[in-house]
């Protein structure tokens, strides 16, 4: 293990000094932030972090969801350079392509479910979900239907931070902020079962939420609405796994009303919930998906949207150019990284890993481990994804009131005590590198049980 790699050449102070003169940072109170100073984080190996006080911390994020391969892969490293070598950078608008590119589009058109056989490249996920606003609105268009162009997505799921992103995501402090959203979104409720359903057994709340979209659908005219667009399991809405039956219902109610799925796998693509693609998992057969974080595992930009032959036969036979790209589209050093990627992760049969043995370990042993502490109300996940609710009391689901910001106080004693736990109000979320080991399980879960007690102490004294 390469230990504490480079503390020694880093001055905290200086770099925190930098930071707080210069940097601001995403989704960040950056005074709040100046005043403490941010963590410098200098290194990484496998599942591991360290920072320049030469801390070691066990990542239970993978990053931000993204680096499935683990930290430190030579191999990785190694097709960046060559390629950069070879080729650094050339676009693919002026009737070019690249090697890496083109090899790349066939490589996850083999990974995707169903029909999803083209693919159109971008940088980030916020950038896939825009080309997937564009993509079917223009569909629509093609199929001479211009005014289908609404889009129905769900409180609480996030899409990215792109006026697009903002405006389709269904988190409110964001649109809060950099007013007027994007027209064209309209919202249904989130399959938030443990949270939101009352006395419904998870069955009937599948039914009610689904139901949900078809009312919206009939309240706004089919002929208007474009796309339902849905994370397989809500990430960054604090881990909503929702119920069995959920995804098989609104499948049914688009095909009813003729309406395209959307799946924006940033999150569960790649083998998160162990599977490729979280549709995968659900029983999704979706018209289009949007995917980014784990194509790469994070080490560079890269994001993809594959498009089902009913939308990309009909942008291909359509006599007129698709006004939409980026100058990083299929670019040949991410590309590279990402077909390493993904040979490593067929060479260690990583998606198996996750969906057989070590995602059902993982959830085992937090249910084992965690289940029964007064802190945790509800543990939910797939794979290797979780998300487990605190609450006051267990039995009546009662959280702690405003004044007591839970999640934060047990994520600064995770972070105090070697571990990146990350904490969504009021529930705490688990994506850990997909290479994880069981002693690193185990240890996650020991670590995770050490921060409850802590947390619980604190509450207790305030
Ligand atoms: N869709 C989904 C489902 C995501 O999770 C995006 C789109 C946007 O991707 P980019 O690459 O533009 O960030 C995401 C990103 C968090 C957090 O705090 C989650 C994301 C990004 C930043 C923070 O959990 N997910």
């Amino acid at each position: 293990m390469n230990q504490a790699i480079n503390t020694q050449f880093v001055n905290t102070a200086e770099v925190q000094a930098q930071d707080a003169a210069h940097h601001l940072h995403p989704f960040t109170n950056t005074g709040a932030l100046n005043a403490k100073g941010a963590r410098v984080i200098t290194g990484a190996e496998g599942v591991y972090l360290w920072d320049s006080e030469g801390n070691k911390i066990l990542d239970g994020m993978a990053g931000l969801w993204c680096v499935n391969m683990g930290y430190g892969r030579k191999e990785l490293t190694a097709a960046a350079s060559s390629q950069m070598d070879q080729l650094a950078y050339y676009n693919t608008f002026f009737q070019t392509t690249n090697t890496p590119a083109a090899r790349l589009a066939k490589e996850i058109a083999s990974v995707t479910p169903g029909d999803l056989n083209r693919i159109f490249f971008a940088n980030s996920g916020s950038e896939a979900i825009d080309t997937i606003i564009r993509m079917v609105r223009q569909y629509w268009c093609i199929e001479g239907k211009p005014y289908k162009n609404i889009l129905i997505s769900r409180e609480n799921a996030y899409h990215g931070s792109t006026v697009g992103g903002t405006s389709l995501g269904g988190m409110s402090g964001m649109h809060k902020q950099g007013a007027p959203l994007m027209p064209g979104v309209e919202r249904i409720r989130q399959p938030y079962w443990y949270g939101e359903a009352g006395d419904m057994s998870e069955e009937e709340f599948g039914i009610a939420c689904a139901s949900a979209l078809e009312e919206k659908i009939l309240e706004v005219g089919p002929d208007n609405v474009a796309a339902f667009v849905g994370e397989p399991i809500q990430g960054a809405g604090g881990v909503i796994v929702p119920p069995a039956n959920y995804w098989a219902e609104i499948q049914k109610i688009c095909k009813k009303y003729d309406i395209l799925i959307a799946a924006d796998e940033v999150i569960c693509g790649f083998g998160r919930t162990g599977s490729w693609f979280g549709s995968e998992t659900f029983g999704i057969t979706p018209d289009i998906i949007s995917m980014a974080k784990g194509l790469s595992s994070g080490y560079l930009p890269i994001s993809a949207v594959a498009v089902g032959d009913r939308i990309a036969d009909a942008l291909t036979a359509h006599d007129d150019d698709f006004n939409h790209g980026f100058t990083y589209s299929g670019h040949p050093v991410a590309a590279a990284v990402a077909l390493e990627n993904i040979r490593l992760m067929k060479e260690e049969n990583i998606v198996e890993y996750v969906g057989k043995e070590i995602g059902p370990y993982f959830q085992q042993q937090l249910r084992e481990v965690l289940g029964d502490h007064p802190l945790v109300g509800h543990i939910e996940g797939v794979g290797l994804v979780a998300g487990m609710a605190l609450v006051k009391d267990k039995a009546s689901k009662e959280g702690f009131g405003e004044g007591i910001d839970i999640g934060m106080i047990c994520r600064d004693h995770c972070f105090a005590n070697g571990l990146i736990m990350r904490a969504v109000g009021r529930r705490m979320v688990l994506s850990p590198p997909l290479v994880i080991s069981k002693a690193e399980v185990d240890e996650l879960c020991e670590k995770a049980l050490k921060c409850f007690d802590l947390t619980l102490e604190t509450v207790n004294a305030l």
